[in-house]
């Protein structure tokens, strides 16, 4: 369940994600690295995040999923502090908890393309930098398309 961590700014060129209208909306989190889930055989996209020692950042801070679906998603605290992950999931939030040198694993299902946060909301780990995105990839599904002529794209 390896992530690969590429040199930032090419992935992130890569991935467009630098590039308004591409996969987002625009440059965001210009610190911290980029990693992509890994398909598994069982349908399911695979990921993990590690908190390292003394950094207060997530490793990679910008998930990319390849495609909307169900990620499982396993976070390390190899941090010397307590921190948690509240995580996106469809509307919903999933919540976990990470005593130092911990890990959990959370289930998580994005159906559409975009940015999904999370963030460590305890103590003032937001503040000092757990803040991370999830960036799934791809276009909308037909249905969730609006009626109306095709727009001008930059
Ligand atoms: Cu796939």
């Amino acid at each position: 369940m390896a992530t690969t961590n590429v040199e930032p700014a090419g992935l992130v060129s890569e991935l467009g994600l630098d590039k308004q209208n591409r996969a987002s909306l625009g440059r965001l989190l210009g610190h911290g690295s980029v990693g992509r889930a890994e398909e598994g055989e069982d349908g399911r996209m695979h990921a993990t995040i590690r908190i390292p020692p003394d950094e207060l950042a997530w490793e990679p801070a910008i998930l990319a999923l390849p495609h909307s679906g169900d990620l499982e998603l396993e976070i390390v605290n190899d941090d010397e502090n307590t921190h948690c992950a509240l995580l996106p999931s469809n509307g919903d939030q999933q919540f976990l908890w990470l005593p130092n040198f911990s890990r959990g694993t959370a289930s998580l299902k994005l159906n559409g393309p975009g940015y999904y946060w999370f963030s460590s909301p305890i103590g003032n780990d937001e503040g000092r930098g757990l803040t991370g995105a999830i960036v799934v990839m791809g276009e909308s599904p037909p249905e969730a398309r609006l009626d109306r002529p095709p727009q001008p794209r930059p």
